[in-house]
């Protein structure tokens, strides 16, 4: 009996790893996921609806989980939608308003982040979307 429970321990631990393992990586395939957001919201908040993540999405999760490639996040499927509906994209609310953030460079810095997936996470009043002029060297960027 010892043995079986164990057993179960150790395969819940590693269980609760793979998913830990499992939501750091898919953090890391967004910009900015991996910091916590204004307002309180936790790294897994960025897609989940709870804090500790969990099979609740919000809008923004939702739409990675609908636009994967290979099973994992594509920021060059979501970056120029509008998870939440209120007329900003994911990219201008998450710091990458062009759209060339890849995975494994920096996160882009922001002066202001919003929540792409609450409509009530905005910029302040008088911000309109941010926009960012493409120098030549960016437009090459996206054909690498
Ligand atoms: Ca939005």
């Amino acid at each position: 009996m010892r043995r079986v429970r164990a057993g179960m321990l150790l395969a819940a631990s590693l269980a609760i790893a793979g998913i830990a393992a499992g939501r750091a990586s898919f953090s890391s395939l967004i910009p900015n996921a991996t910091v916590n957001l204004p307002g309180n919201i936790t790294e897994c908040q960025t897609c989940h609806v709870s804090q500790d993540g969990g099979p609740s999405w919000n809008p923004f999760g939702q739409q990675v989980k609908d636009n994967l490639t290979d099973r994992r996040p594509d920021w060059t499927k979501i970056q120029n939608l509008d998870a939440d509906g209120d007329n900003y994209t994911n990219g201008q609310e998450l710091g990458d308003p062009g759209g060339l953030w890849r995975p494994g460079r920096p996160n882009p810095s922001a002066a202001i982040l919003t929540h792409p997936g609450n409509a009530n996470s905005k910029l302040p009043a008088g911000i309109g979307p941010i926009t960012v002029p493409r120098p030549w060297a960016a437009i090459k960027e996206l054909f690498r």
